[in-house]
């Protein structure tokens, strides 16, 4: 490398420093959120195979409390954080523009001011509600408060994201956005939209009721609420994931992206198909139509697709780099990938298992499979290896770069990063195998099954074989996490320091040419975000306007 490139490298790094500063408290916040979250997992895991260990931590009431705890923070602390972080950093690295500082300091404070309210709410046993919070269980004010500040503050994100997007557009007209910058605009304009959901249960509903102003909530208005947000918001976890296998993945397998268009439909179609679809949550639920539920269970089909072209498009991408490498024969390529490199073997991991989460998923949304494991142990099997896995893998796999090009500190022993990623998959993938064989067996989720009353405590004998693969694999994560945050603090802490942007942002290689037509048309995220509105009021506004007119408000019950 040229001497003066050095130097233009080092200016660069040094002017990024702001954005880095915050992107990292965004990446580490989640993470710290994560290790808490992660370290209760084991206990869950062993819970189901039969083992209470929950009398050993004091500081829990009970199962249900850790678990709560274990949801908020590893599904929607953690993921909320980590997006936030990455969803503006990324572009504003491509577009090569500053976005506002301070008003992600901003953001990021009210963010943490969230959490910190929530987790008082929780870690203070008021509000063991789960992460789906369904009322009539009430939790305290400051719970429901909190989260909606998780809330608000993504979407203060999402508001910079696109203006930095409008702003670039504005100084290049005629021109494409590029492609990270597309995904990640996409995703926070999906997500804008998705949450309106969960805002208006929580702001307009819960926290009122969890103050004492109204008396009653409506269960069933409230999680068809819940499913308009809780469905789609797993594609706001996912869809980063996906920027990375898109955008990032071919470089780092040494391949390239073979479609941009199609990686671009494939965010198009989520952002259109996302949201009308959370009925498939509530397939057993009453006051919702029958036939409405078959048509549900039709359109969740639809957003099957865009991850079946994903699957398809970054699959081909990786081999044209294992093939660059020497790759020979039909499947013979897969050995030549870079399976040494901890980043990119996380993610492929993760990829693998979503193969299954996602097959998993059409059998979930098919409605009369639905019913025979609806509120089982299934249901955990399958976001383990989607949300758990697919997702929380693929981040792990980012930070082995990520965090190193934020701080400028060596990544911290490579060789336990590539444990921690395959100790991570094996475990999760049994963690799969045992939690959906026990949801076969009738075994229920949310269940504190390793504390039943006497006379009862043979009720899933049948469930023994998957119980020991649960609590095996609940031991193989308990090591998985460990692995994983020595060499998170182990690089956080490192003395060991590189130059800054040493290790690059692997964006892919444009070509430069005009955008096609295409693309051109895929680009104009205003007209998809305001055709997606039309979507949702055509699949919400007929039950939702129903339950408005028609509510039975319930006291809150506090079970625990
Ligand atoms: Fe789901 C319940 C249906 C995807 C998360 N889901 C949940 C819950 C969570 C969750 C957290 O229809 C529980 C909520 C609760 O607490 O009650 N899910 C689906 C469907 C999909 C799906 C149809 N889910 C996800 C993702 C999640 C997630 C993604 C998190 C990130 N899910 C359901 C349904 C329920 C449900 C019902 C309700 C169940 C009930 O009764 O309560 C689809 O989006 C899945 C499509 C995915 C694919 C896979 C594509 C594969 C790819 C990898 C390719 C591999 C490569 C590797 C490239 C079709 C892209 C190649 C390897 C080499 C070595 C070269
Ligand atoms: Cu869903």
């Amino acid at each position: 490398m040229a001497v003066g490139s050095i130097g233009k490298a080092a200016r660069a790094a040094v002017a990024w420093r702001p954005e880095k500063r915050v992107t990292a408290a965004f990446l580490v916040t989640g993470l710290l959120a994560l290790l808490v979250g992660a370290l209760l997992g084991p206990f869950q895991a062993l819970n189901y195979g039969d083992v209470n260990l929950y009398r050993y931590l004091p500081f829990l009431k009970s199962y249900y409390q850790g678990l709560t705890l274990h949801g908020v923070l590893n599904a929607l602390v953690f993921t909320t954080f980590f997006n936030c972080g990455v969803l503006i950093y990324f572009p504003a690295r491509e577009l090569e523009m500053r976005p506002s500082v301070p008003w992600l300091w901003l953001s990021y404070g009210v963010m943490v001011f969230g959490l910190v309210l929530s987790g008082i709410a929780i870690w203070t046993n008021s509000s063991t509600v789960m992460y789906t919070f369904y009322p009539p269980l009430q939790g305290s004010w400051g719970f429901y408060t909190g989260l909606a500040l998780v809330v608000v503050a993504s979407l203060m994100v999402a508001f910079e994201v696109v203006r930095l997007r409008a702003r670039w557009r504005r100084e290049n007209p005629g021109k494409a956005t590029p492609i990270v910058t597309f995904m990640s605009a996409a995703t926070m304009l999906m997500w804008v939209l998705a949450s309106m959901g969960i805002v208006v249960e929580v702001v307009v509903f819960l926290i009122p009721w969890s103050a004492g102003w109204i008396q009653g909530v409506d269960p069933q208005l409230a999680r068809t609420l819940f499913w308009f947000t809780g469905h789609p918001i797993v594609y706001f976890w996912l869809l980063p994931a996906y920027i990375s296998w898109y955008a990032f993945i071919p470089k780092q397998s040494g391949g390239e992206l073979t479609s941009d268009t199609l990686a671009r439909m494939a965010f198009v179609m989520f952002m259109l198909f996302s949201t009308p679809v959370g009925f498939h949550h509530q397939f057993t639920d009453p006051g919702i139509p029958g036939g409405w539920k078959l048509v549900q269970n039709i359109l969740t089909f639809f957003v099957v697709i865009p991850s079946l072209l994903t699957a398809f498009t970054v699959t081909s991408s990786m081999e044209v780099g294992a093939r660059n490498r020497g790759g020979r024969g039909l499947l013979g390529w897969v050995g030549k990938l870079p399976w040494g490199d901890a980043s990119f073997a996380a993610q492929v991991l993760a990829m693998i298992s979503f193969i299954f989460g996602g097959a998993g998923g059409i059998v979930l949304a098919s409605f009369n499979l639905n019913v025979q494991v609806h509120n089982t142990a299934f249901i955990p099997g399958h976001f383990h290896i989607t949300v758990g896995t697919a997702v929380t893998l693929t981040f792990f796999g980012m930070t082995f770069w990520l965090i190193p090009h934020l701080t400028g500190r060596k990544l911290f022993s490579p060789r336990l990063a590539l444990w921690s990623a395959w100790t991570w998959f094996v475990g999760m993938m049994l963690f799969a195998v045992g939690m959906h064989w026990q949801g076969l067996l009738g075994v229920p989720r949310r269940a504190w099954i390793s504390n039943m009353l006497p006379g009862l405590q043979n009720t899933y004998a049948s469930a023994h074989v998957p119980q020991v693969i649960t609590m095996i694999s609940g031991i193989i994560l308990f090591l998985a996490v460990i692995f994983y945050f020595t060499v998170l603090f182990g690089t956080l802490f490192s003395s060991r320091r590189i130059e800054e942007d040493s290790v690059a942002i692997p964006f892919p290689e444009y070509r430069g040419n005009e955008p096609d037509r295409a693309t051109r048309v895929l680009d104009r995220l205003g007209m998809w975000f305001w055709l997606a509105v039309a979507l949702v009021c055509v699949a919400y506004l007929p039950t939702l306007v129903g339950m408005f007119t028609h509510q039975v408000g319930l006291p809150g019950l506090r079970l625990w």
